[in-house]
């Protein structure tokens, strides 16, 4: 597992209208999720992060899975050692959480264990009424390790997370999205365009805005209600600083649409 090739050919990725699109194209369509894969991934949505002309990137994968989990044909060779000293589910899956972009996981059918866990790393999950979500892996013979027991923990609350985890159970999307695993669900039909419109609509905010406030977000999850308003305010003042924002309190005053200049 040391020096892992990124499996490129399992990434299709391409932009349009400032959405970057990055979608999990393996020739399994349940998208099983090896070292060389979750890689592939990280290097696409990295160059999406990298691009000025990108505002939002969605993650997505085929009509019957976002992924089915971990590759278990690649996990039944490990042992002890190899995942430990190969930095298993570092490499790759670290990466994603850092993207400072807004990033949409977009998911139709399955996300299962790492495929949960990676659309848990999105900063938010919409789905199509066929979704099913969950951490199967107590069914086979391991426990989620990509962030699963605390990230569904932090979404669902401990009991509805216990519940997923201890039985292994699926939530459908609807139970996902009551719960807020999942911010909307759209009809099989709607799907595509109704994720279009979301991605276009924070596309074309202000760039900068847009990740200091995903940033602030963010340090909701780490942190405590104090130190968190201390963070938030400190980003706040700092929009003070941005082009974009005196753009945005004169478009306001003038009654019309700003032009965003992302600075
Ligand atoms: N890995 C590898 N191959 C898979 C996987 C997988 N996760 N899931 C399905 N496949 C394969 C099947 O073996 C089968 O292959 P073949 O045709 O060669 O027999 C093919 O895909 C189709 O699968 P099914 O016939 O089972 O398809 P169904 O539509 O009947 O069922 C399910 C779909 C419900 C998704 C079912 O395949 C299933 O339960 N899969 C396993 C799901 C699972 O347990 N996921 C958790 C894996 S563990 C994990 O994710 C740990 C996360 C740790 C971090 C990640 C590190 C990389």
């Amino acid at each position: 597992m040391s020096n892992v090739i990124p499996k490129t050919e399992w990434v299709k990725s391409w932009s349009e209208d400032g959405i970057g699109w990055v979608q999990l194209n393996h020739e399994n369509k349940l998208n099983p999720l090896s070292a060389g894969f979750i890689l592939a991934i990280k290097e696409a949505t990295t160059k999406f992060d990298h691009d000025d002309s990108v505002g939002c990137i969605v993650l997505i994968g085929s009509d019957k899975a976002f992924a089915a989990g971990a590759d278990l044909k690649e996990m039944v060779s490990l042992n002890y050692a190899t995942v430990s000293q190969n930095r298993y589910i570092e490499n790759g899956w670290l990466d994603i959480p850092k993207i400072q972009t807004p990033i949409i996981a977009g998911v139709k059918g399955y996300a299962l264990g790492g495929g949960c866990e990676l659309a848990m790393m999105c900063d938010f999950i919409v789905a199509s009424e066929n979704a099913k979500f969950g951490q199967p892996e107590i069914n086979i013979g391991a426990i989620p390790g990509a962030g699963g027991t605390q990230r569904l923990t932090r979404s669902i609350g401990k009991s509805k997370a216990m519940l997923a985890i201890l039985t292994g159970d699926m939530l459908s999307a609807q139970e996902a999205e009551k719960s807020g695993l999942v911010a909307k669900v759209f009809n099989n039909a709607n799907f595509d365009n109704s994720l279009k419109e979301i991605a276009l609509k924070i596309a074309n905010q202000s760039k900068p805005l847009a990740k200091l406030a995903k940033q602030a977000v963010n340090v909701a999850y780490e942190t405590t209600l104090e130190e968190g308003v201390r963070s938030e305010r400190a980003l706040f003042y700092s929009t003070f600083a941005l082009e974009d924002h005196v753009e945005g309190m004169q478009a306001f005053s003038e009654k019309r649409k700003p032009t965003w200049r992302n600075k």
